[in-house]
């Protein structure tokens, strides 16, 4: 009899467990929020036309505008696309979900360079998207001057001829490395002579942009600034006279990542989703449009067969395959606690003057 009983109670399990989980199983749509300018729409497409799943994407233009909208209690998303330092933040406020790693197979695609990082040690929460550096770029024919530094960007010569990357921490931790100081100070007095020294640059500064900072260079209108490698690889494809180089003080390095925010609703859809983006025939989509570095291994051996070209110049360029040198002097944006406050206020009051 209790044999009995208990099959009937298991038998009722397997009947209502599914229903109860039946929006987390079978989903027909699929929130993203992530970057502009970062994810292909063929990509998306092809998501689609595989598990008929709808993708809506929202974007948005830094870490720090999609931090504070999470924050601020939005939801609905179902992935999200963190840098590094975000995801740090994010992990410690219990902002994302752990990933199911037996639904993402395709995980073992990743060079080994790009797992277990510090800012996500045993890939709880976060798998590889692409990265990068944040560097100088220059187009030599119009430069007046080789530039070879950060401080060269303050050369009256540039005068409304700067595009600046509108990303509070790579341009703080750009101006605080031309003033000999840590990138990613919490030091009051050395953050407010970046603010002053930032200040300074303003005449040179044509405009901040940080979805597609490469037309500027391309159309002329900026001889030089402060770009993603993307940005870069972008505008030497149109342009090979188009140089982009890690200065003297050093430049950025960044991991992007994909996450599921915590409470997504269409959690399965996700899952499949990360999966489907690390499949090398979709991964290469990402790099032939949007050329970042891609942390895909299976991915660029793919690459190497089916478009040998561009392969080779992914290859050649510093943006996409920089060299250990140009990384040697690559440092990352990290977490910096309590006084990521004041880099917001001197941010804000900066871009306010
Ligand atoms: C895409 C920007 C790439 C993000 N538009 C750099 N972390």
């Amino acid at each position: 009899m209790k044999l009995y009983r208990l099959i009937t109670l298991l038998a009722l399990l397997v009947m209502i467990l599914p229903a109860c989980g039946s929006s987390q199983s079978n989903s027909k749509v699929l929130n993203l929020y992530g970057w502009s300018d970062y994810i292909p729409q063929q990509l998306l497409d092809n998501f689609t036309a595989k598990y008929g799943i709808k993708v809506n994407y929202d974007t948005y233009s830094s870490n720090e505008e999609m931090l504070a909208k999470l924050q601020a209690g939005a939801s609905g998303y179902d992935v999200v696309i963190p840098s590094d330092y975000t995801d740090a933040i994010m992990i410690k406020q219990g902002m994302l979900d752990p990933l199911d790693m037996t639904q993402i197979p395709n995980f073992s695609n990743l060079d080994k360079r790009f797992i277990s990082r510090d800012y996500d040690p045993n890939n709880q929460y976060t798998i590889a998207y692409q990265w990068g550096t944040t560097a100088l770029i220059y187009d030599k024919t119009q430069v007046p001057f080789e530039p070879k530094s950060y401080a060269d960007l303050w050369d009256p010569r540039f005068k409304g001829r700067l595009v600046m990357l509108d990303d509070e921490r790579e341009v703080m931790g750009m101006v605080l490395q031309v003033l000999g100081y840590d990138r990613n100070t919490t030091d009051p007095n050395q953050l407010q002579q970046a603010e002053q020294k930032l200040i300074e640059l303003k005449p040179n500064i044509l405009k901040f942009d940080s979805d597609t900072p490469e037309t500027s260079i391309i159309s002329g209108e900026a001889w030089a600034g402060l770009v993603y490698n993307g940005n870069a690889s972008l505008a030497f494809a149109s342009d090979p006279n188009v140089v982009y180089i890690c200065p003297t003080e050093g430049c950025g390095i960044w991991f992007d990542t994909l996450a599921i925010p915590k409470g997504a609703p269409h959690k399965d859809a996700a899952l499949k989703f990360l999966n489907f983006i690390l499949d090398p025939a979709q991964s290469i989509l990402i790099s032939e449009e949007f050329p970042y570095s891609n942390p895909n291994a299976a991915a660029l051996d793919y690459l190497k067969t089916t478009d040998p070209t561009f392969y080779a110049s992914y290859m050649a360029f510093s943006g996409t395959n920089p060299s250990d040198a140009f990384l040697a002097n690559a440092k990352p944006i990290i977490d910096v606690g309590t006084a990521t406050t004041l880099y917001d206020s001197l941010w804000t009051d900066f871009k306010a003057k």
